[in-house]
């Protein structure tokens, strides 16, 4: 480190940090406005080295604020394996990012001195990518300044989603095993298993996408020229198949995340402006940074439905398990993560189908990490994000049955492991992806030959409200570890429970936001207006016994 120390305090003075503020590596890494942030990407260029150095192998950053508006940016730091930084490094990248600009040299030292680097370990590259805010390049720049003060190099791979970041990391790590580390790679790798999927014939109707104006709008036309012109194989330029998606909301007009993508259609619960949504037709929506989606359409009526990422989930995880059985394997584990948030319908519905259901607190590392506990694992919150993660041997036993010579009599089942062998590598497994699971979507309802409509009715949604309660300090709240109760302030809970139990099959929940300073509100009850007095009820509960500030939440009738 002292060899690097004159480099590392010069590059602190072209990237000063701004007093005054205090950063916390939170869920998704570091949000903030995207003027206070630069001398964090260019500590986070930094950290990134001593990270490589500790896990000995390539790590990743993406410069991103995800659904956030335009003006804002951050910056996460991806794992080896393509998966989210690790917990126990949460606190050092808080610490590099919250010291001053003199204390800096020693920070990185504290932190070296604590996970045992080898300050000789060489670092072979770092990956940097970044979506396609204003601020981004630029921080983009930052962090490579960060890790050339080490004397290292990095790969910027350019204005990426934030799933194609994760899924260079783990190509890179895994020598191309787990698909080529190019953004060619990648849409080789969907192409190819939507290809083997769907045949040539593909899928006769279009879809159509609301880009969010962010990263992945620019980046499905690309996808689809792999798929559509056979370019999903080097050795082959014969596996043409077929998909049709129209993009609105691509960039070229409108403002990233405003009054569109996933998040504004998810809390409004109605279409994004800047698309005209008809009847008959099937619609998806992205967030700014790709790493969500969820489906909707209208109604003869013009009703809006939505179908969220339970709704995601539960087409997937029946699809899966349906397939999973016939390969018989006894041992290995299947299960279903969900979040607090899911909606109790689809808890229902997975239950009643045979399929185990266990929760996760909120957020993608959770439920990710939850979800390697099975053999196989569906993981998904509400809000789109989720993904498919299985283990190597579960992996390697449902190739076996793939490619092994079966009798006649077990000719199910190898069609069935192909079908499975094909769906995991159309799954991202390191991250939600909004690309790969519009492709997952768009196979299964075809394959099944069901619309949308069709596949909305699996199960109707109880109606349900979240709200939003501005309190003086969030922390005071304390939650079980799946987050469905309270446990401090007690006093709480008990009145949530009064509440809840006076509403025929209701259920409410109330936890601190991870990325905004307000306690968030869940409520589900029998009917909407039901649900909506019990949040209502539930908001003012929080608002008086945990420190309320500004408004009371009220319910107005109109
Ligand atoms: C972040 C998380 C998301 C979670 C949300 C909850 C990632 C990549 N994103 O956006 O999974 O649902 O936070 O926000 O982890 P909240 O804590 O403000 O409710
Ligand atoms: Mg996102």
């Amino acid at each position: 480190m002292e060899k690097h120390r004159k480099k590392i305090e010069f590059g602190a003075r072209q990237h000063p940090k701004l007093e005054g503020i205090t950063y916390n590596y939170g869920t998704a890494g570091f949000r903030e406005k995207a003027d206070k942030l630069d001398a964090v990407m260019y500590r986070m260029g930094l950290l990134a080295v001593l990270r490589s150095k500790k896990t000995k192998v390539e790590v990743g950053l993406m410069v991103t604020a995800s659904h956030n508006p335009v003006e804002d940016n951050g910056v996460k730091l991806v794992d080896p394996m393509g998966l989210m930084l690790t917990e126990n490094w949460e606190p050092h990248a808080t610490h590099v990012a919250n010291c001053s600009d003199l204390e800096l040299v020693d920070t990185l030292q504290r932190v070296a001195a604590e996970e045992q680097i080898d300050a000789k370990q060489k670092v072979n590259v770092i990956i940097i990518g970044y979506d396609t805010r204003p601020s981004s390049k630029r921080f983009a720049s930052s962090i490579q300044d960060g890790v050339e003060a080490f004397d290292e190099q990095v790969f910027q791979a350019g204005c990426v989603t934030t799933p194609q970041l994760h899924y260079l990391v783990r190509g890179l790590n895994t020598q191309g095993v787990y698909g080529d580390a190019t953004e060619e790679g990648y849409y080789m790798k969907l192409g190819l298993a939507f290809w083997k999927l769907n045949g040539s014939q593909g899928i006769q109707t279009p879809v159509y996408v609301d880009g969010a104006n962010g990263v992945g709008a620019e980046k499905v036309p690309k996808l689809l020229k792999y798929i559509n012109e056979g370019k999903c194989s080097r050795a082959h330029f014969d596996k043409k198949s077929h998909l049709q998606a129209f993009v609105s909301n691509d960039g070229s007009q409108g403002i990233l995340n405003d009054r569109c993508g996933a998040d504004y259609v998810k809390i409004k619960q109605k279409p994004p402006v800047g698309m005209d949504v008809i009847h008959g037709k099937r619609y998806c929506t992205f967030d700014g940074d790709a790493d969500r989606i969820m489906y909707f359409y209208v109604e003869k009526d013009g009703a809006f439905k939505l179908l969220d990422g339970d709704k995601i989930c539960i087409l997937l995880a029946e699809f899966f398990f349906e397939h999973w059985q016939h390969l018989e394997l006894p041992r290995a584990t299947f299960g279903v993560v969900q979040t607090a948030y899911a909606n109790g319908s689809s808890t229902k519905y997975l239950n009643e189908k045979g399929i185990r259901v266990v929760l996760a607190p909120t957020g993608v590392k959770h439920i990710t990490k939850k979800a390697e506990e099975f053999d196989v694992g569906v993981a998904y919150e509400a809000n789109g994000h989720g993904n498919l993660i299985v283990k190597e041997k579960t992996w390697n036993s449902i190739i076996a049955c793939s490619r092994k010579r079966l009798r006649p009599t077990d000719r199910q089942k190898a069609r069935s492991a192909e079908v499975l062998e094909n769906l995991i590598n159309l799954v991202n497994q390191c991250v939600g992806d909004a690309l790969s699971n519009m492709l997952v979507v768009e196979t299964i309802l075809n394959l099944r030959k069901l619309t949308i409509e069709e596949w909305a009715k699996c199960y109707d949604d109880l109606p349900n409200r979240q709200l939003k309660v501005k309190v003086r300090d969030r922390s005071v709240i304390k939650t079980t570890w799946d987050e469905t109760k309270v446990i401090e302030p007690a006093a709480l809970q008990r009145a949530i429970d009064v509440l809840v139990g006076v509403i025929p099959c209701a259920r409410s929940f109330v936890r601190p936001s991870g990325t905004e300073d307000c306690v968030r509100v869940y409520s589900e009850a029998e009917t909407q207006e039901l649900a909506d007095t019990l949040a209502y009820g539930v908001a003012g509960t929080v608002y008086d016994i945990a420190g309320g500030v500004g408004e009371k939440p009220q319910l107005h009738i109109p």
